[in-house]
């Protein structure tokens, strides 16, 4: 893409119009700014790092979902089929006929969202969904995949920042999704902080599921990072893509390699890019160059496993009071269920 001349935030007569924004960073000049200001930092903390959320411009949000259908990535399946099977029982919990509207953060396609939908509407509601993602490619994907009869609101936004949901009803009940384990690219303290913010929009009662990937064989978490076809190194590689489309900056996507060990005593993976020879690249409106030794990698991405009692001391810590815990048969993913507290605890 052509590097653009730099501008001045001088007013919002300037900001590119939303409807052609491809992601929520460049929504807004501000925005554009903090992810210019985010990225510099990220690659100058040690390990260097470029968060994951720079995955997910449309090609990056196409080729997640090519990684959901391979045969080696389970999580997706496993989670869909759990849900799938305890739609009714979660819709239940989350208040039936009285659940008003349903909000998902991190929405993607919405694959999975599809039964809880479905699940309310048997349960005789007829919930708004309100779909958040920072892509505006995963939001049309939903769109498609909802169909024109399902009440539909997509918000694109970073739900890092402050979020501005379409308002509720008072005293109607509202149930918070953050579903496929992304909650395992944060660490402790990003992943307590963003479920404690989520209760920003909801009243006492209101509930969160949460999924969870589970610890498991080490070897099947690897192979689903490490798949054969590359889908996986195609993903990571494309996040210097979107980097360089935000920044005009050069790197050089195919000079790097695709490294994804599962690190058994931290129970994550960790996505990096490594280059194998000495590199110097223009950083463009990030500022200066990155001079990167031969073999020191950028960590793309961390993708933790949970125990059980992790997830619901996670939401406990979040202010949400863990109600149910679904697991699937084969103990590989979990999801938990969380009522909201007036007051935090524990933070
Ligand atoms: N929940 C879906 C998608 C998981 S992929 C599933 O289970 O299949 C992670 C999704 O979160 C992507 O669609 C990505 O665009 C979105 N995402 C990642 N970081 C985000 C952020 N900071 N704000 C909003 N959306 C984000
Ligand atoms: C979105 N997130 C839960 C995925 C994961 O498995 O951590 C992203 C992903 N990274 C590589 N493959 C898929």
């Amino acid at each position: 893409m052509a590097r653009r001349s730099p501008r001045r935030d001088t007013g919002r007569d300037l900001l590119p119009k939303a409807a052609v924004a491809r992601t929520a960073t460049v929504v807004t000049l501000d925005a554009e700014a903090a992810a210019l200001r985010e990225l510099r930092l990220a690659l100058w903390r040690s390990p260097r790092q470029i968060p994951s959320k720079y995955f997910y411009d449309d090609r990056g949000s196409a080729l997640f979902e090519e990684i959901t259908r391979l045969p080696e990535y389970f999580p997706t399946r496993t989670e869909h089929a759990l849900i799938g099977e305890r739609a009714a029982e979660i819709v239940a919990t989350a208040g039936g006929a009285s659940l008003t509207d349903i909000v998902e953060l991190g929405s993607g396609a919405a694959s999975k969202t599809v039964a809880l939908l479905a699940a309310a509407r048997a349960a005789g509601g007829q919930p708004r969904y309100v779909a958040v993602d920072i892509s505006a490619h995963a939001l049309a994907r939903t769109q498609e995949i909802l169909g024109p009869e399902v009440p539909f609101e997509p918000v694109l936004a970073d739900y890092t920042n402050g979020l501005t949901l379409p308002a509720k009803p008072k005293g109607s009940r509202r149930l918070v999704l953050f579903l496929g384990g992304t909650i395992g690219n944060d660490d402790d303290e990003e992943a307590t902080r963003l479920l404690s913010r989520a209760r920003e929009h909801v009243e006492r009662g209101d509930l969160l599921l949460l999924g969870a990937n589970l610890v498991t064989d080490p070897a099947a978490i690897h192979l689903a990072y490490n798949d054969p076809r590359g889908v996986t190194a195609e993903f990571n590689r494309n996040l210097l893509r979107n980097v360089n489309a935000l920044a005009g900056s050069a790197f050089d996507p195919e000079a790097f390699d695709h490294y994804a060990p599962y690190v058994v005593d931290e129970r994550r993976i960790e996505m990096w890019l490594i280059p194998p020879r000495p590199m110097t690249i223009d950083l463009g409106r990030i500022g200066g160059s990155l001079r990167l030794r031969k073999g020191e990698g950028i960590r793309t991405e961390i993708s933790r496993r949970f125990l059980r009692d992790d997830v619901l001391r996670l939401i406990d810590a979040a202010g949400w009071t863990p109600e149910k815990w679904l697991e699937s048969p084969d103990g590989r993913f979990g999801l938990a269920l969380g009522k909201s507290r007036s007051a935090l605890r524990g933070l």
